[in-house]
């Protein structure tokens, strides 16, 4: 049985890339909504209403596990897909493991996202509940999606926005950045040199990877064969153009498969 693993597009396959090397036994049925992306800028209820029609597809093939590698998606529809789904599977979400991996010395952590992700308010609550001392600052940084889509990271374009964005008054003080976007890992290294190296970056695909590791482990359900699991990768919309950007968050070659379950 495979971990179902869903994301706006092809963003989540740095989260899904991290499981694949920590988790290699394990098969991979990833599901992209090109077809309605970016969830970023949608509404609340148009996330959520997309995101129980994608697990649906992912509990009739059978999933053993869901990871919503997206995190506009864990922002607005992880109560409502718990819900959903009950106690058939696990629900993973990006957001909570990132919060717990917050270092405990931290005082002021910054968080960078899409605007849905921001607007929610979801992790600054959840930092705020778990870690009432600490100063937390979010800013959504739309500008950037489009820029590593386009292959830019290593530029002067990303460079401008990233400093634009780093410099604002909301960052200034910052111990700690969650890069709260499935790109944004493309970026730890620019976001290192301009925010230097007293400044904590945590790596959430590996933090997701983790914890996605634990809840299976802690279930029961972690693969114990020894041949390499397969990996699926399916997308509600194919351009060749999804394809390159995939295979530049996943870091190999992988082809996509459209599928349009809304049909
Ligand atoms: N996958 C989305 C996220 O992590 O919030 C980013 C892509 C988007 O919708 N703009």
């Amino acid at each position: 049985q495979p971990i179902g693993i869903f994301d706006s597009g092809v963003g989540g396959l740095t989260v899904t890339r991290a499981i694949r090397q920590l988790l290699p036994n394990e098969d991979l049925l990833y599901f992209g909504d090109t077809a309605h992306l970016p969830y970023g800028e949608k509404s609340p209820e148009a996330i959520r209403s997309y995101s129980r029609g994608i697990v649906q597809f992912l509990l009739e093939h059978k999933a053993k596990a869901i990871v919503i590698a997206c995190n506009s998606a864990s922002s607005v529809a992880t109560d409502m897909l718990i819900e959903m789904v009950g106690d058939r599977i696990p629900i993973i979400n990006v957001i909570d493991p990132i919060v717990q991996s917050i270092p405990l010395e931290s005082k002021h952590v910054g968080i960078i996202g899409t605007r849905a992700t921001i607007s929610s308010g979801v992790y600054q609550e959840k930092i705020a509940d778990q870690f009432p001392q600490k100063s937390i600052s979010a800013l959504a940084t739309p500008l950037l999606v489009p820029i590593i889509e386009e292959g830019l990271e290593e530029t002067v374009i990303s460079e401008n926005a990233a400093v634009h964005y780093l410099s604002l008054p909301e960052m200034k003080e910052i111990d700690t950045l969650i890069p709260g976007c499935t790109h944004y890992p493309l970026l730890t290294k620019l976001f290192s040199q301009i925010l230097g190296e007293d400044v904590a970056i945590l790596n959430t695909p590996q933090i997701v990877a983790l914890n996605t590791q634990q809840r299976l482990g802690d279930l029961n359900l972690l693969e114990k064969g020894t041949k390499p699991g397969i990996a699926k990768f399916y997308v509600s919309d194919y351009t060749p153009t999804f394809e390159r950007i995939a295979k530049h968050f996943f870091g190999a070659d992988i082809s996509l498969s459209e599928l349009d379950i809304w049909k």
